[in-house]
């Protein structure tokens, strides 16, 4: 019998995906956030999940080691798309990509067109294309995480991250300065899959399809 693997990370993307799971008949029969297992079955026999690293969902599906996955617009930017067929928005861990700065820092001046700043990421596809766009030189320095720091230790001018409540950058004395685009989740399928895999796949993209608010 056939079967299909869906590609999820721990925490937002795992707890909004539970109602559209549930929309399409999977149950999960662990919770990842209590336990350690990497492979979790579900009520259906021709249904897991494998819990990996947020960023790394795209490389899971598209070498076909999972046939779907779910991960934000900011991951498959960078990650670029290649293999990976997009059909649904899932509207599901929205937030937005922003620049942020500290308090008082003079963003208009440095990226008047010619102008050049210096700005930690870890989405430098995304922030290198923004800053193109206006015609701004831009040094990028590449973080893995606590990005808010950087600013505030010298690092850098500005920093492209995400933004959901905006708490994290008050508590840090930065401001928000620009929106680059607003991001949510979206389902991914690993395209040989939906070929070789229809049967399973499609009611799937039905049901999740339906259920999307
Ligand atoms: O956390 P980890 O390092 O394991 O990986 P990750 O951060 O890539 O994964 P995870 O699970 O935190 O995020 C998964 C996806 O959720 C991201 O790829 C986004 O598409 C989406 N998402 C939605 C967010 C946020 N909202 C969000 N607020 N991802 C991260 N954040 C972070 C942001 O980077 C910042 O540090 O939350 C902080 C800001 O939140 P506020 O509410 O203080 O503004
Ligand atoms: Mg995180």
């Amino acid at each position: 019998m056939s079967s299909i693997t869906l590609a999820l990370s721990k925490g937002r993307i795992f707890e909004e995906t539970l109602p559209l799971l549930a929309a399409a008949g999977i149950t999960p029969t662990d919770n990842p956030e209590t336990s350690r297992k990497l492979i979790i079955g579900t009520n259906r026999p021709d249904v897991r999940l494998v819990i990996v690293r947020a960023t790394d969902t795209p490389t899971y599906v598209q070498y076909g080691a999972a046939d779907l996955g779910i991960a934000g617009k900011d991951v498959l930017l960078e990650h670029g798309g290649a293999g990976l067929y997009q059909p649904l928005d899932l509207n599901i861990a929205k937030c937005r990509l922003c620049v942020a700065t500290q308090k008082g820092f003079d963003y208009a001046a440095a990226t008047r067109p010619g102008g050049r700043i210096r700005v930690a990421t870890k989405y430098i596809n995304s922030a290198k294309a923004h800053f193109a766009a206006k015609g701004v030189h831009v040094d990028l320095i590449k973080l893995y995480g606590s990005m808010e720091l950087a600013p505030l230790v010298g690092l850098a001018d500005a920093i492209v991250d995400l933004v959901s409540s905006g708490n994290t950058l008050r508590a840090n004395n930065l401001e928000e300065v620009e929106e680059i685009m607003s991001i949510s989740s979206r389902l991914v399928v690993n395209q040989a899959s939906l070929k070789l895999k229809r049967e399973i796949i499609q009611p799937v993209l039905d049901a999740f399809a339906g259920a999307v608010k």
